[in-house]
């Protein structure tokens, strides 16, 4: 085949030639959203991406052409707000931590025991809090953030069984946490000594011991399958974690109005539909790590939350929060 041909197929130009069907049917000019997740596929956050795919197939049929990469194939984790601001990419999920560089309003939300529970969590962010937020994202980041997805909530989990009730007890232990500097705080701020790794190396890292444990929500631990290379569970609950699902700027501004509704829409979409399966699994989830020889304890969740706050208020980190935001936070129920 030649290069000429190859380029005809490519364009699906030549469906075109050899089926006798109109261009117009064939060479139809479909906007491309990329999406870039470190998920991996058995994970609510990655499957949430089908619906959005599915909702947009419904309410703007033709008009775009979805892909999903999952496991980092496309973006490393933490690049892709780098990428879409640049316009390389033009959807992802955005974590605190990735937000808080450019708008420290984010930061607060990379400290553990903030937020209280999902409920909590989705009131600040789907209210005036989230609202001015995402508005100095979208103007200091060349990203706009479309929904905001619960990612669970983080619990500490280990390759070998330990007690651990205070965060003493951690003393020691290298504590997996994603590479950056909120990250590291957080896991520091726990008692244990924090290492930077990448998501997709974890699994690999509690196997082979280079790392003692690794903090995540559950339905994560399940669909990465980290329990076949963990033992221990403990119940810290210090981190609410949120995903914010966001598109590139450009991409957005490129968009007719009635389009940047059904993208939205196609958002909140798979947001609930993330929420809804998660907060499920997470209710039923600890009988199936159980099955599966994990010990799960209950830790002093009081003397974590004192440590962990204490740490923060005497940080750096909580020097860059805005002036009263804690204090708003707290005050919403
Ligand atoms: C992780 O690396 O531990 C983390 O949970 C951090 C999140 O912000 C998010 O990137 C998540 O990984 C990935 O989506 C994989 O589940």
């Amino acid at each position: 085949m030649n290069a000429f041909f190859l380029r005809l197929v490519s364009t699906g130009l030549a469906c075109g030639l050899f089926t006798g069907l109109p261009l117009s049917a064939v060479a139809q000019n479909k906007t491309v959203l990329r999406i870039s997740t470190p998920a991996v596929p058995q994970d609510w956050h990655a499957k949430m991406w089908e619906l959005f795919k599915q909702s947009l197939d419904a309410s703007a049929p033709g008009e775009f052409e979805v892909q999903i990469y999952l496991n980092s194939s496309l973006f490393k984790q933490a690049a892709e707000p780098a990428a879409m601001a640049r316009g390389n990419l033009e959807l992802s999920t955005v974590s605190a931590a990735d937000l808080s560089r450019q708008v420290p309003f984010f930061s607060v939300f990379t400290a553990g025991y903030v937020l209280r529970d999902v409920p909590h969590q989705q009131k600040v962010f789907n209210g005036p809090i989230g609202e001015e937020g995402f508005k100095q994202v979208s103007e200091r980041m060349g990203i706009k953030v479309l929904a905001t997805a619960y990612l669970g909530t983080r619990q500490l989990v280990l390759r070998e069984p330990r007690t651990v009730k205070t965060p003493a007890d951690l003393q020691g232990i290298k504590l997996r946490m994603p590479a950056a500097k909120e990250w590291l705080f957080l896991g520091e701020s726990l008692g244990a000594t924090a290492t930077p790794l990448s998501f997709g190396e974890v699994y690999m890292g509690l196997k082979t011991g280079t790392i003692d444990a690794q903090d995540n929500p559950l339905p994560t631990v399940r669909a990465a399958r980290f329990y076949e290379v963990s033992r221990e569970v403990v119940l810290t609950g210090h981190l609410v974690d949120a995903l914010f699902i966001a598109i590139s700027q450009k991409t957005w501004d490129s968009l007719k109005p009635a389009q940047q509704t059904k993208v939205q829409q196609a958002a909140q979409a798979a947001a609930r539909f993330n929420n809804e399966n998660r907060l499920q699994e997470e209710s039923q989830i600890l009988d199936f790590l159980k099955q599966q020889g994990l010990r799960v304890s209950t830790p002093d969740v009081a003397a974590f939350r004192q440590q962990v706050t204490g740490a923060y208020k005497a940080s750096d980190i909580s020097k860059s929060w805005p002036p009263g935001l804690l204090e708003r936070i707290q005050a919403v129920h």
